[in-house]
């Protein structure tokens, strides 16, 4: 059974096909989505066209989520290359490498504060904004958290900070547009070694945490998200919304893990 058979999705955040976005745009398309893409600089555009090709996808256009001018031009393009969809997809973070290692109080300024709260929370109101006039009724909201939201953590420091305004971002707008019958979630899914992942200092010990102390004994993969957001995009999830749902192989609810 297709669940997304008839809907249009945009994905936004695609790099590589490690990506996040990546097993969510396999997911989506896997369940009959359409779906078109967004790249973020002239480096990437490349790589995501012909991986937007490779799902049967020719609408693949530029923006930068730090950019309002890039946003608006991005959304005015979609509106004559795609036309109006049902599903926003929002797998996007940053923050300064110099504020992703080491002690928080020591290497937390105030332009990584800002750019990180700018690109991996305000983007998400940002775009939701733009794309407004282009959502179909019953529309789905999607964007990616991660526990540092709600547990403090080494290293990942602001990042927890922005992804605790993330998810703040996705309780204002799934109360603001509910009544316009559109619904906005988060996912909050474990480590995943993605490209932006990979230039993190101890990942590798973090994955292998995981595989000790989450209930599951092992790791996320990009499809298992995929897999979530293809539910909670569709109508399957029609009940749903302001919510974050962990994809994490149960690591958030343990209290201790024992051998
Ligand atoms: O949200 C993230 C990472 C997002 C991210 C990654 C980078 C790497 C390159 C944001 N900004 C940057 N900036 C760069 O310059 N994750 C959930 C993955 C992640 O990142 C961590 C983690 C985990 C897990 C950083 C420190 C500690 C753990």
């Amino acid at each position: 059974m297709s669940i997304l058979k008839g809907k249009k999705a945009v994905i936004i955040g695609l790099a590589s096909t490690r990506s996040i976005a990546w097993g969510i745009a396999n997911a989506l398309k896997g369940q009959g989505a359409d779906l078109a893409f967004n790249f973020q600089n002239e480096k990437l555009e490349a790589r995501v066209k012909k991986m937007a090709q490779e799902l049967g996808s020719s609408v693949c256009l530029p923006m930068d989520v730090s950019s309002d001018d890039e946003i608006a031009n991005f959304f005015n393009s979609l509106k004559n290359q795609f036309g109006n969809f049902d599903i926003l997809i929002h797998s996007v973070a940053f923050a300064p490498s110099s504020q992703l290692e080491g002690s928080f109080t020591e290497v937390t300024d105030r332009d990584g504060f800002r750019i990180a709260h700018d690109v991996s929370s305000y983007s998400l109101t940002a775009v939701t904004k733009a794309a407004l006039p282009l959502l179909n009724d019953n529309a789905s909201i999607l964007t990616l958290s991660y526990l540092g939201a709600v547990k403090a953590m080494p290293s990942y420091n602001v990042m927890g900070l922005a992804k605790a305004s993330l998810e703040a971002n996705v309780r204002f707008l799934a109360y603001d547009l509910g009544p316009k019958s559109i619904r906005v979630n988060g996912i909050s899914a474990g480590p995943i070694k993605t490209l932006a992942a990979s230039g993190i200092k101890g990942i590798k010990t973090m994955l292998d945490h995981m595989e000790q102390a989450s209930p599951l004994r092992r790791n996320v993969t990009i499809e298992e998200v995929g897999n979530a957001a293809a539910f909670l995009a569709s109508d399957m999830a029609s009940g749903i919304t302001g919510q974050v749902v962990y994809v994490d192989s149960g690591y958030s609810i343990v209290g201790m893990s024992l051998s």
